[in-house]
């Protein structure tokens, strides 16, 4: 949830530490910090507000040593006095931290006893209290020992006045260390270190590194480890924004790559699907898929998409609902969908499931994150970065690889395989014909931002697709977006429809759309506003639709790729119109590491 960055070398923290932090604002950004070490004297500020706005206030912190945080509130409001770091009684300590300490009213009560001075409402500032509290022979020993006392989730960075070192504890909170020359970098996520360092290591849980200029010495639970560093396969250029306003637009316009570069990964061009690290030997598995989010929604077209293709024993479940169900069957295939491999709820649920004796299966875009080290195999969709909160390309790439692993599960002829990889290859070229003419969806966004209310509707495989189309329009515009299987109105949301109520029908072709046609008839009986998304050349919805937006023609069972784009592009301009922080919505942050 929050964003951790720490930097150690010759060249002055303060301008590295910024930069670093601004690369992981879509963590968090209700508040700011950093603290720098020069010649034993830590020097702090931190603030409310973005990183942009501290930095107008910043003065110049001096030191080559020093930590940086971008908060997402979790214990307190987002204020100067709870923004990260957090120091000790005696101004020698400074932490940053992401995760929840789950034991800091006990710890802080006692520390309290003891005469220790809090001034926050976190949970965090129990940390270098605890240790001050245990500092008798240096920082490494105490972080050491201070660490044994917390219970939650926890990445932290630590700086002391007195060594010249930075030290990094990880539990189950992401955390990575950039290895540069005579100098070295700590980030909670890859992005942050783009600019300056293609070598990572990534921590395990309970890791604690000890980092100088020179080097990291990293244990294990006390002992010493060794962790291999790993060359970051991203470009700099990809987490920048090319140009575009927003991360979002690029991340849109992405999307054919995206689908294309994870094709690649597991197909060749010519050939069959390779190298789809899943379980072997196992005839018709029950299969769940747990997710959050668009993750959990991708996960609900793969439902459609396997039953199309002839399996069935396949479900989906949200991940913080199967961490307080009774669970699966040993065997179970357990599908853990998640672009950023940090997500608690996720990483609980896949946990919960794997103690259960469930074959799991991590499917997510980052390289090395936590998933990776959790689930018995990993398929990594190829999406490249993806700062914006809001997921775009990602849910594009990870219906790519639910078709591949249906393709792969259930028993379809080699023809029905052929013809279903060449429908994907196909669908990257519409999509970008979508893209080319985005600017038409401009004046349907605009209208939609004239209503406080919308309603999203579709049939079969298209209905994720409208769940996932009204959940840009929640995070992004603001717009309150409820979607529906089209068939349900009638038991229920009828009752709200009004001409001030659009709806937003996908009605591209497919067994349903006859049956859609007459819900879309049913919604203009009570005069609501019809937008029909349908395939061009489609004369009978220009009939009875209000407005129509032309796509494509796809084969139905990829449709899900064409239509999700215009519904992005459509929350994407209502948003625009709207004059809302795209990148960064209000109260969220992409990479939900707390339970
Ligand atoms: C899941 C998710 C995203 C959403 C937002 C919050 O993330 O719900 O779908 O857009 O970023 O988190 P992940 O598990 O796929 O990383």
């Amino acid at each position: 949830m929050c964003g951790i960055v720490g930097y150690i070398g010759y060249k002055q923290a303060q301008p590295i530490l910024l930069k670093s932090l601004k690369r992981l604002e879509y963590r968090g950004y209700d508040s700011c910090g950093i603290a720098t070490i020069k010649n034993g004297e830590l020097h702090l500020f931190k603030d409310k507000g973005r990183i942009v706005e501290l930095e107008k206030k910043l003065p110049q912190l001096d030191g080559k040593t020093g930590i940086g945080h971008t908060r997402w509130a979790t214990h307190g409001e987002p204020s100067p006095i709870n923004a990260h770091p957090h120091l000790d009684c005696h101004r020698r300590i400074a932490v940053v931290h992401n995760g929840i300490i789950e034991n800091y009213l006990d710890l802080k009560r006692r520390l309290i006893e003891e005469g220790h001075l809090f001034l926050s409402e976190t949970d965090t500032e129990v940390i270098p209290h605890l240790i001050e509290k245990y500092y008798r022979r240096g920082l490494p020993e105490a972080v050491s020992q201070a660490v044994n006392h917390l219970s939650g989730s926890f990445a932290i960075a630590v700086l002391g006045t007195v060594s010249r070192e930075l030290i990094v504890a990880r539990k189950e909170n992401p955390i990575v260390v950039g290895l540069g020359d005579k100098e070295n970098f700590v980030a909670s996520d890859i992005p942050a270190l783009l600019d300056y360092t293609d070598r990572v290591i990534y921590l395990e849980d309970d890791d604690i590194a000890f980092i100088t200029s020179e080097e990291v010495k990293i244990t294990h639970r006390g002992q010493p480890a060794i962790r291999n560093w790993q060359v970051i396969p991203w470009r700099l250029e990809e987490a920048k924004k090319a140009g575009y306003e927003h991360f979002m637009l690029k991340e849109i316009h992405e999307q054919p790559q995206a689908i294309r570069q994870t094709l690649a990964t597991y197909v060749p061009e010519t050939g069959t699907i390779t190298g789809l690290d899943i379980p072997r030997d196992d005839t018709e598995p029950n299969i769940l898929c747990l997710g959050c989010g668009s993750s959990f929604y991708a996960s609900l077209v793969y439902g459609y998409i396997f039953d199309k293709l002839g399996y069935q024993n396949i479900k989906s479940q949200i991940a913080s609902e199967f961490i307080h169900s009774s669970g699966v069957k040993d065997g179970t295939w357990v599908i853990g969908i998640t672009q950023s491999g940090e997500t608690a709820d996720t990483l609980k649920a896949l946990k919960k499931a794997k103690e259960q004796g469930a074959k799991t299966i991590a499917i997510t875009n980052v390289i090395g994150s936590t998933v990776t080290r959790l689930a018995d195999h990993i398929l990594y969709i190829r999406a490249g970065p993806e700062i914006s909160v809001a997921a775009t390309k990602s849910f594009a790439a990870q219906l790519i690889i639910g078709y591949l692993i249906a393709l792969t599960v259930a028993s379809v002829d080699s023809y029905t395989r052929d013809k279903v990889l060449t429908e994907l290859r196909t669908v990257a070229i519409r999509v970008k014909q979508i893209l080319d003419e985005a600017d038409c969806l401009n004046p349907i966004a605009t209208l939609l931002t004239k209503y406080s209310d919308l309603f999203l509707i579709a049939r079969g495989i298209n209905y994720p697709v409208v769940l996932e189309g009204a959940l840009k329009f929640k995070e992004i515009a603001y717009i309150h977006a409820d979607a529906y299987p089209a068939g349900e109105l009638k038991h229920g949301p009828f009752a709200l429809l009004r001409e001030n109520t659009p709806v937003v029908a996908i009605a591209t072709p497919d067994e349903t759309y006859q049956s859609l046609l007459t819900s879309i008839k049913e919604i203009k009986a009570r005069s609501s506003p019809v937008i029909a998304i349908a395939e061009e050349g489609d004369k009978n919805i220009e009939q009875i639709a209000d407005e129509v937006l032309f796509t494509p023609r796809v084969e139905p069972l990829v449709s899900p790729l064409t239509n999700i784009t215009i519904l992005q592009l459509l929350a994407y301009y209502a948003a625009k119109e709207r004059g809302c922080a795209i990148d960064f919505p209000v109260n969220l942050a992409k990479s939900v590491t707390v339970p």
